[in-house]
């Protein structure tokens, strides 16, 4: 018992070492403008991370793997900081090794961190001051506790003492070597420190792109968006015809979201072209601005999942960019690279076929969220956002698909990849139970640049029906349908849904896995009839 006491003291020692270490290197990251060594090492972890373990990930814990991910870094750290401290208590050099270690990790991934432009040897100061306070606030802190030889009775006495208050036998604390109010004084020195240098991270450390992003104006398109058609949103619990922005899904591998504002953003074209571009943000806003209704997807939706969302989108023309910077014969692809690193590629033909490919400044009628890209990110209808979509967008380079290698093709994802047809039933949910007088349906459809040409459901293994559908907006955004059945069976059934596109082509029925092109097959679910 009072060994144990000894020895969670001894790990509180190296909790507190580790928290000083990363409050002082997060401080002087968030100075240099780098990621914090935590980040650094979660940063790391991502692009270590298989394929398959990535795709569990977002699957598993959606939206929150990101958090997940940090938590997971920093538990590992605050574990490895106990044992440190324990070891540390008998041996010294061994608890102050593995300090040293972890610093060593963290000094690896911020090197090998591309998330950041801030020059290696700035970047690196973090976590080698990270690891130098850590080591030393737990050298400082172990000498506090008893001696290690010694912690047979009376050090551990004394070590239960910490806890359960003065002594009851002055001057036992003498003889034992451990002195509490020095204890005391260097925990709550540390505790301090830590705290402080946690302050003047997050001053520091501040977005500078949220403060651009609240000042910017958006300019009149010169060419605005139609009016949406009347007649949409047609059935509570189908999904809004447009995404508001808080709602719309984000996928992307950038643990913190990059920090770029627009007074200083600057986009470059180049590669084989006439002449090489670079622009600022103001060059991009005096060029005419198109706003356009586009419906985006992730290739990892899988049939019936939500990594889907459309959205009023206002930006350049990337064919006029393009057209302005002049386009060698030989090119087939478009390179683009974002703030964070991120390398995606997309067929020059889908950029150039006169279809609504923009670099996108806005999204429904806000300045782009800082999470969907801010400033300035891509959209391009009908490619899936791994192969069109890139945020953050800072480098657009005309080359050919032989000479590039993008992110998540290296990883087995197809490097050319239209959206696939598909349909989903929003309602009824599923083991919904609905009553007699009322059984009806309804979803959305998305084809996107070929157009939804027809949705059919079907009750168990009923013929197929019609759906309503509302009228169609563009061949670029999804179309909501709904049902009615007006002479249902009580009991249990199963709702299938399947669309035809404007081309007459219908959704396979065959199940695919969302990789390496996009998922296929039909969505169903099961409900009631009371
Ligand atoms: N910089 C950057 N851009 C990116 C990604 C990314 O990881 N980093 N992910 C892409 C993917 S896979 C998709 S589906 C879309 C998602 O855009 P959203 O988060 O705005 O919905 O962004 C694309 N652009
Ligand atoms: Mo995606």
């Amino acid at each position: 018992m009072t060994t144990a006491r000894l020895r969670l003291l001894a790990a509180a020692c190296g909790v507190l070492a580790a928290l000083a270490g990363v409050a002082v290197g997060t401080a002087l990251a968030a100075a240099a403008g780098g990621p914090s060594p935590v980040v650094a090492v979660g940063n790391s972890v991502v692009s270590l991370t298989p394929g398959f373990v990535k795709d569990f990930a977002v699957r598993t814990f959606g939206e929150s793997d990101k958090a997940v991910l940090l938590g997971t870094v920093a538990v590992l750290l605050l574990g490895v900081a106990a044992a440190a401290g324990v070891l540390g208590a008998t041996r010294r050099r061994l608890g102050v090794g593995v300090v040293v270690a972890v610093g060593a990790v963290a000094a690896a991934a911020t090197a090998a961190d591309d998330t950041t432009s801030v020059w290696p040897v700035i970047a690196l100061l973090a976590p080698v001051v990270a690891t130098l306070v850590a080591a030393w606030t737990l050298v400082l802190l172990l000498r506090t506790l008893p001696e290690p030889t010694r912690s047979g009775g009376a050090a551990a006495e004394v070590a239960a003492e910490v806890a359960t208050g003065p002594a009851r036998r002055p001057g036992d604390d003498l003889p034992s070597g451990f002195d509490r109010r020095r204890f005391l004084v260097t925990v709550l020195g540390t505790a301090a420190v830590a705290a402080s240098a946690g302050g003047v991270a997050r001053v520091v450390g501040g977005s500078e792109a949220a403060v651009s992003r609240a000042n910017l104006r958006l300019p009149v398109p010169a060419s605005p968006a139609a009016a949406v058609p009347s007649g949409i949103d047609p059935l509570p619990g189908v999904t809004s015809y447009l995404t508001p922005n808080r709602d719309f899904y984000r996928v992307d591998t950038a643990l913190i979201v990059p920090d770029v504002p627009a007074d200083t953003w600057r986009l470059r074209v180049h590669g084989d072209v006439d002449r090489t571009l670079d622009l600022s943000f103001a060059d991009l806003l005096d060029m005419p601005l198109l706003e356009r209704r586009i419906t985006l997807t992730c290739v990892s939706n899988e049939v019936g999942g939500e990594y889907v969302g459309n959205a009023t989108w206002i930006g350049v023309p990337l064919a006029e960019l393009l057209r302005r910077a002049g386009v060698g014969r030989d090119a087939d692809a478009l390179k683009s690279t974002s703030a964070d690193g991120m390398v995606i590629g997309t067929p020059l033909d889908a950029v150039l076929d006169g279809r609504d490919a923009l670099v996108a400044i806005a999204m429904n009628g806000e300045p782009l969220p800082l999470a969907h890209g801010f400033p300035a990110r891509m959209v391009v209808p009908g490619l899936y956002g791994y192969v069109s979509a890139t945020k953050w967008l800072v480098d657009l380079e005309v080359t050919r698909f032989s000479e590039l290698e993008a992110y998540w093709t290296e990883r087995g994802w197809a490097e050319q990849a239209p959206v696939k047809l598909a349909s989903r039933i929003d309602v009824p949910r599923s083991f919904q139970s609905l009553p007699r007088d009322s059984v009806r349906a309804g979803g959305v459809a998305w084809a996107q640049h070929v157009g939804v040409g027809a949705v059919e459901v079907r009750v168990d293994d009923d013929p197929w029906e019609p759906a309503r559908l509302v009228p169609q907006d563009g061949i670029d955004t999804w179309r909501q349908w709904t049902w009615r059945w007006d002479d249902p069976t009580p009991g249990d059934h199963t709702l299938t849904v399947r669309a035809t596109d404007a081309d007459g082509t219908t959704q396979t029925s065959d199940r695919a896995e969302p990789r390496p092109d996009g998922a296929t097959g039909w969505h169903s679910v099961s409900f009631s009839v009371e």
